[in-house]
């Protein structure tokens, strides 16, 4: 049986923060003793995770598409036995008998499968040759002869039903009741022989075990989640819809960024950071905070951020502003790229409107692009059937929002906003789409109605 470590991951389409958070809670398992553990990537890095973990010099998580079942993982741990096709029913009908097994793989001398001998076969081998009325021999020496066949004369490689270990468990399982063998050979990528298993094998399969951080809702959560053993949750987001089967440790806390929440379990262990996982710990924290100016920051926040300055050498400000530099997209294609990556849905009545955020550290360069930041978001609007459709560019530096507006009912996005009539305009102090944008659309869309 493949013993799965233990993986901690962070959500889909992964910010700093996911990562940041799954690398350092994997190295504090380690520093506890538990040398089974990994951290992974539930997608691409995006280019300011990528920044960070090269000025860190940490090694980027591999990226891990899913945690579903696989048949490696119905494999137990008993000694495989191959047989050579060379070798003479006799002694194979001992090994038969000797391992109490019901089937035995016969493998060429690189392991790679050839065939198998079931038990039934030997049998009907056995009782054709030894029943046959019109043989001259004693039957004594008939069941000799059998017996010195070599195996490659009676292995039957047709209608073999052999899985891949790479294969779904679901899959399997299916084509197990369909076929109702008693066991099924798998086998690597290059045919060579693993081992058996059986529908008996389905009862003992090997969860994957996982620490989810950053996220606990299945929809952000990589595939496959329902059938891993889910260990741990540390996020800080609102409680989702994923279950555990047994009791697990699930920590949630509204700070401003999950590393937060890591750095203080291992404050509350006795244990301090190493400098550089210290300093992506402190990259999480101004990532999702917006370097302590969205209205999501806690006092909790920055005493940690401080602390983690101290241990990193890095400068608090002008760390961050190197990562929201990193950040910000250069010229209109990495905008439109950015656009089309943060854009959620909303619903309000009969009004489908989308608000999409893209964040910069240089408001005045990207202006020049509005008129043609504009035509985007419209086209994107009217291909996707929104009524109306908002774009934040925000600049943390500034400290502002410059929305832009579109849709058959732009003039009704713009009312909400402003009461001139242009369809970009400036919103001091506004950084937060979840808290500071959203509930002023639902509420003018609700007045909308009334009128
Ligand atoms: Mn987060």
């Amino acid at each position: 049986m493949k013993h799965h470590p233990i993986l901690i991951i962070g959500h889909r389409n992964p910010d700093i923060d996911s990562i940041a958070s799954a690398i350092a809670y994997a190295r504090l398992k380690e520093m506890e003793g538990n040398t089974k553990v990994m951290a992974g990537a539930a997608g691409q890095l995006n280019r300011e995770t990528s920044y960070v973990l090269e000025k860190l010099r940490i090694q980027p998580p591999p990226l891990i598409s899913d945690v579903k079942a696989r048949v490696e993982d119905l494999l137990d741990n008993e000694p495989v036995v191959m047989l050579h096709p060379v070798m003479k029913l006799g002694e194979a009908a001992n090994l038969l008998r000797d391992r109490q097994s019901k089937t035995l793989a016969i493998t060429d001398k690189n392991q790679r499968l050839l065939g198998v001998m079931t038990v039934g076969d030997l049998a009907m081998i056995l009782l054709d040759g030894v029943g046959d009325p019109n043989s001259p021999e004693e039957a004594g020496t008939r069941v000799q002869r059998i017996m010195d066949t070599p195996l490659s004369e009676i292995m039957k490689p047709q209608n073999l039903v052999v899985f891949d270990q790479s294969d779904l468990v679901a899959e399997a399982r299916d084509m197990m009741l369909k076929t109702r063998y008693r066991n099924y050979p798998v086998v690597d990528e290059g045919n060579h022989f693993l081992g058996m298993i059986s529908r008996y094998h389905l009862l003992g399969m090997q969860r994957k075990p996982v620490i989810l951080v950053d996220h606990n809702e299945k929809s952000q959560a990589l595939e496959g989640i329902e059938e891993a053993d889910l260990l741990e949750i540390i996020d800080h987001h609102r409680v989702g819809d994923l279950e555990s089967i047994s009791p697990i440790y699930f920590r949630n806390e509204p700070v401003g960024a999950t590393c937060t929440l890591i750095a203080k379990i291992y404050i509350e262990k006795g244990y301090t950071p190493e400098p550089k996982i210290a300093g992506l710990l402190l990259s999480g924290i101004l990532s999702d905070t917006m370097i302590f100016k969205s209205p999501t920051t806690t006092g909790t926040d920055r005493e940690i951020a401080e602390w983690l300055a101290e241990i990193s050498g890095l400068e608090i400000e002008e760390w961050g502003r190197e990562i929201f530099r990193v950040a910000s997209p250069l010229d209109l294609n990495e905008t439109r790229n950015a656009i089309n990556e943060d854009l959620k849905e909303y619903k309000y009545g009969n009004t489908t409107f989308a608000v999409a955020q893209i964040e910069t550290a240089d408001m005045t360069h990207l202006e020049q692009y509005f008129p043609e930041i504009q035509e985007t978001i419209e086209k994107i609007s009217a291909s996707r059937g929104y009524d109306l459709m908002f774009l934040m560019v925000t600049d943390i530096f500034v400290g502002g929002t410059q929305l832009l507006i579109a849709g058959e009912k732009g003039d009704l996005g713009v009312r909400i906003f402003s009461d001139n009539h242009r369809h970009e305009l400036f919103l001091k102090g506004v950084l937060s789409r979840k808290k500071q944008i959203i509930p002023i659309i639902f509420r003018g869309l609700a007045q909308n109605e009334l009128v």
